[in-house]
């Protein structure tokens, strides 16, 4: 059985990522420096884990991380685009730098496969619609960029070194764990937090902004199947990981109202500057390649969600 390597396993993705590796009977270590990550999130798997509380950009901690390592899930980042607009040096470093780092790191040790959190952020604005892995990048953001470039080391390693490499493009990802409690944080956690709290959420535009919302279930899935996927159809490659539908932000507030059995109203407000207006991925290429399905769609994933936030609030 593999042993795998999860930075950012304190996260909310890596954090899943890891739970579904030890199901599998993965031996598996973890990397955080819980910058962004909480303990709260691996406390049931902590002893599960080979845990070391360690920056990204620690290298030794890196080389000895990769130590007899088979697999690296590499989801340590700053993911967010306002924080990477305000200090683009400061997240530089954990999230190009980092990656750079986490790649030496595993072709020193040998390592077999390296799957990376690559963001839909790079599409940037452009308005056509479904997003392929084809269309030209066009990233806007500081954090965009840092992601992007991160794709291509990962290319480049998978063409120079023979490192297998993936690069997974998230869109919007929510799910259990995610943290509700950042004005950046992802909107559906947000509406979830507030509405459980008889809070009065706040949608930015007029409710027609829309998304490609994913679970995290669905995530998770990606992530497994191209670690087992043949190098040929995989390494050195882009993927987008979504569901192909794209929901409003109204629909997504109705459902979780309904969910919820919020009773109160909603609040209207100018359209958050940079806002991207629709976005939804074309997932045929993942489909292809490793058998990417859709796992659970949002009315299952707001369900759940929405009963782990209960649970944590209880
Ligand atoms: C997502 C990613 C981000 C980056 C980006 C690429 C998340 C959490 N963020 O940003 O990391 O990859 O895509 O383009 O997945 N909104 C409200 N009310 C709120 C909060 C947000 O209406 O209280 C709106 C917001 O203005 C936007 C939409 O909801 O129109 C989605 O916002 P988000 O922050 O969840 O995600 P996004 O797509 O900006």
């Amino acid at each position: 059985m593999a042993t795998a390597l999860v930075t950012g396993v304190a996260g909310f993705i890596g954090s899943s990522i890891a739970r579904a590796l030890l199901a599998e009977g993965a031996t598996v270590r973890g990397l955080d420096n819980f910058s962004t990550g909480s303990p709260a999130n691996i406390e049931a798997i902590q002893s599960q884990i080979d845990f070391r509380q360690a920056d990204i950009l620690d290298r030794d901690a890196l080389a000895s991380a990769c130590h007899g390592v088979d697999l690296v899930f590499h989801e340590a980042a700053i993911p967010s685009v306002p924080k990477s607009v305000e200090d683009p040096i400061g997240t530089h470093g954990p999230n190009l730098n980092g990656t750079l780092y986490v790649l030496e790191a595993a072709r020193h040790a040998g390592v077999k496969r390296l799957l990376y959190a690559a963001s839909s952020a790079a599409y940037g604005d452009d308005p056509i619609l479904p997003k392929t892995e084809a269309m030209l990048p066009g990233p806007i953001s500081p954090y965009a960029v840092q992601k992007l470039a991160g794709e291509q080391y990962l290319a480049s390693y998978a063409r120079v070194f023979g490192l297998e490499t993936v690069s997974l493009r998230y869109f919007n990802i929510f799910g259990p764990r995610q943290d509700p409690s950042s004005q950046y944080s992802g909107v559906l956690a947000r509406f979830i937090s507030q509405m459980l709290a008889g809070q009065t959420p706040t949608i930015f535009g007029d409710g027609s902004t829309s998304r490609d919302f994913t679970y995290i279930d669905n995530v998770v899935s990606a992530n497994l199947l191209a670690a087992r996927a043949p190098a040929a159809h995989v390494s050195g490659k882009v993927f987008n990981v979504a569901t192909g539908r794209r929901i409003t932000l109204l629909q997504a507030y109705d459902e979780i109202k309904r969910i919820t059995g919020y009773t109160g109203t909603l609040n209207l407000a100018p359209e958050r500057e940079g806002d991207i207006k629709h976005s939804v991925a074309d997932i045929s290429l993942a489909q292809q390649a490793f058998q990417y399905q859709v796992v659970a769609d949002l009315a299952f994933g707001l369900e759940r969600t929405i009963a782990w936030c209960k649970e944590a609030k209880s």
